[in-house]
């Protein structure tokens, strides 16, 4: 039996990818960092997932938590999921996102070039690292220049250069997925996504009566996180480490986006949507759609949920919670 080790194993992407990698049978550890609310740390889990898999508490920013867990636990292969994933709260938190997301990815390679570097490892990059930086044909590939445009942003860098430095320079089996936006059901309702199909939803309900967003006119390639662990598990096994953009192919701007939801549900966007400068970025990425040819052609990966379809599938969840909480 495979063992798998993943931090930010409570995640959106850590939990689908736990489930993934049970149905193929592995064994699974993950850290959690203690908070205040237990019950939160493993909320994306069902009883039956909860009762096989191995949790321990743990910190990027906790040496000690990592030399001895991967020492303990020998991995055939670590994903690295953990980090402070939201763009705009790095402003608020710069120094707390660039210590997990930077200085966060050394402490891990570090640990596991002392304590078990026969294993595979993955680290979670992003292509918010590319910021405003587009090759011509409109496309961000492999090859296109990192310029990003965050304290979020600027923190992925580090980390995705310093897992190729690692893989070279120690000869480990360490890659990178350049992971476009991919959200679900369980994404989090601060992120945009979300945010809209949930608001649209609690208007429908009468529950809210309005939806307040920041720049509606960026655009973002969005895919399902379901097919993007499984993305993160071809990359991981692929022969060779190597780095790989993951991504739908498409853009649409958020506008685009609102208007999807609000017409699914027969809801007038003008009526309700109205925007406001607290959610706007000191500096905003404009624009977003990755060319994902090199893992389509090398590893056989393609998404199974179109935009539509992604969408629809949140709307679904959303309108099963907040009705359940429109009778009580
Ligand atoms: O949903 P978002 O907050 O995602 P963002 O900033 O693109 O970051 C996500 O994708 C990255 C991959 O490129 C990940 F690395 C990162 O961890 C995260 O998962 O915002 C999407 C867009 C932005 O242009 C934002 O300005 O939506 C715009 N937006 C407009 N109104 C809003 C809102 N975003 C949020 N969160 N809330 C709003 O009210």
């Amino acid at each position: 039996m495979k063992k798998a080790f993943i931090t930010g194993i409570n995640g959106q992407d850590g939990s689908y990818l736990t489930e993934y990698l049970l149905s193929l049978g592995y064994e699974i550890y993950g850290i959690v960092r203690r908070n205040s609310v237990s019950e939160n740390q493993q909320s994306r889990f069902n009883n039956e997932v909860r009762s096989k898999i191995h949790i321990s508490y743990g910190d990027l920013l906790d040496q000690s938590s990592l030399e001895k867990i991967l020492y303990e636990v020998q991995p055939d292969e670590i994903y690295n999921l953990a980090a402070q994933s939201h763009v705009r709260v790095s402003y608020d938190i710069p120094q707390f996102t660039v210590q997990t997301n930077a200085l966060g990815v050394l402490n891990i390679l570090e640990a596991y070039k002392k304590g078990c570097p026969k294993a595979k490892f993955y680290q979670a990059s992003s292509s918010e690292m590319f910021g405003n930086s587009v090759d011509a044909d409109g496309f961000q590939r492999e090859t296109t220049p990192f310029s990003p445009v965050s304290p979020y942003g600027c923190s992925k860098v580090f980390g995705f250069n310093i897992v190729k430095n690692y893989r070279n320079a120690f000869k480990l089996h360490a890659c990178n997925g350049i992971l476009f936006n991919h959200e679900s059901p369980r994404r989090g309702s601060n992120f945009v996504t979300t945010k809209v199909v949930k608001t649209a939803v609690e208007i429908k309900y009468n529950i809210s009566d309005k939806l307040i967003l920041g720049n509606m006119d960026s655009y973002r390639d969005w895919g399902h996180s379901k097919d993007y662990v499984r993305a993160m598990h071809k990359i991981i096994n692929h022969n060779e480490p190597d780095d790989f953009i993951v991504s739908t192919m498409e853009t649409h701007s958020v506008r685009e986006m609102v208007n999807y939801v609000f017409n699914k549900l027969k809801l007038d966007v003008d009526k309700y949507v109205t925007q406001d400068a607290k959610f706007i970025r000191p500096e905003e990425l404009k624009y977003l759609k990755g060319d994902s040819t090199k893992i389509r052609t090398t590893l056989g990966w393609k998404p199974e949920y179109s935009f539509e379809s992604l969408l629809d599938d949140m709307i679904e969840h959303w309108k099963k919670i907040i009705a359940n909480k429109s009778i009580i």
